[in-house]
């Protein structure tokens, strides 16, 4: 509904803000963790609720990703939420998505200048706005999930399901399906979540709204080769393939990033 439509590709990040005045920010993303700068802070525990429970998802290439979201008619009450690892609110599931590139360099965060080959983004909403649509102006609106995608020989069992793109190869296409493709999102989840970089930031990409509180875990999950090249053989808006979604680093100009160490 009110989700920030605009039309833009990945040629030239740069040239993002001519439109979007909110991508020339001071407080954009994604980010580098220098682990010499960061905040060494003891935040508690996450807690993730219903994490654990499949629900009819629907899968769509938008043109700039693929996204998988819950179909679902009734209040959010039972869908997976987040609290605790130092929010302050509880956050609930919105939709995943992914960024990818060419090589080794397809996540949008890096540590000490790593990049890997994809990231995750699991998106919430601030619960105390009510929707999504009410919680994008607020500057704690949403908490998002970064989750890192290290290139290994197996193929992680978890994307399997999310993997059957021969449908959605071509953008505006969505398939819905009760169960073959869903996924708890526990799955998607690395083996530890204690260890975490925190900071404030934007959304990835056009409108760049500052209303992010990110999480990138340090520990990654795995992807294969073969499975990464089902990704990167979706098509853009334009009809090509989108080989790369990876907006560049931004400066962090004066922002704290913390690090939780368990
Ligand atoms: C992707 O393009 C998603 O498809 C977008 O979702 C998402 O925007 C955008 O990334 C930015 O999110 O976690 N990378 S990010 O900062 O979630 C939003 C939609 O366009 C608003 C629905
Ligand atoms: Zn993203």
């Amino acid at each position: 509904a009110a989700r920030p439509k605009t039309h833009f590709d990945y040629t030239d990040p740069q040239k993002w803000d001519e439109h979007e005045s909110n991508c020339a920010g001071l407080h954009q993303s994604p980010i580098n963790f220098n682990t010499d700068e960061v905040v060494v802070t003891n935040y508690p525990k996450f807690t993730f609720e219903n994490y654990n429970l499949v629900f009819p998802e629907s899968l769509e290439n938008n043109g700039h990703t693929v996204e998988l979201k819950i179909d679902s008619e009734d209040d959010d009450e039972d869908l997976p939420s987040i609290s605790g690892g130092g929010l302050t609110d509880r956050y609930s599931f919105v939709q995943l998505h992914f960024h990818w590139g060419e090589g080794l360099l397809g996540s949008e965060h890096s540590i000490n200048r790593q990049k890997y080959s994809a990231e995750l983004h699991i998106v919430h909403y601030n619960t105390k706005y009510g929707s999504f649509a009410n919680a994008l102006p607020h500057p704690d609106g949403l908490a998002v999930l970064g989750i890192l995608i290290e290139l290994q020989a197996r193929d992680n069992i978890a994307f399997r399901h999310l993997e059957q793109f021969d449908n959605i190869i071509d953008p505006s296409r969505t398939i819905s399906d009760p169960l073959d493709f869903s996924v708890p999102l526990a799955d998607l989840l690395p083996d530890s979540t204690e260890s975490f970089f925190r900071y404030n930031g934007s959304l990835t990409t056009p409108g760049c709204n500052e209303d992010v509180i990110w999480t990138v875990f340090d520990t990654p999950i795995a992807i294969s080769l073969r499975q990464l090249a089902k990704f990167r053989q979706l098509n853009d808006e334009n009809g090509m393939p989108l080989k790369n979604n990876v907006r560049p680093t931004q400066m962090l100009h004066g922002r704290e990033t913390s690090q939780m160490i368990s």
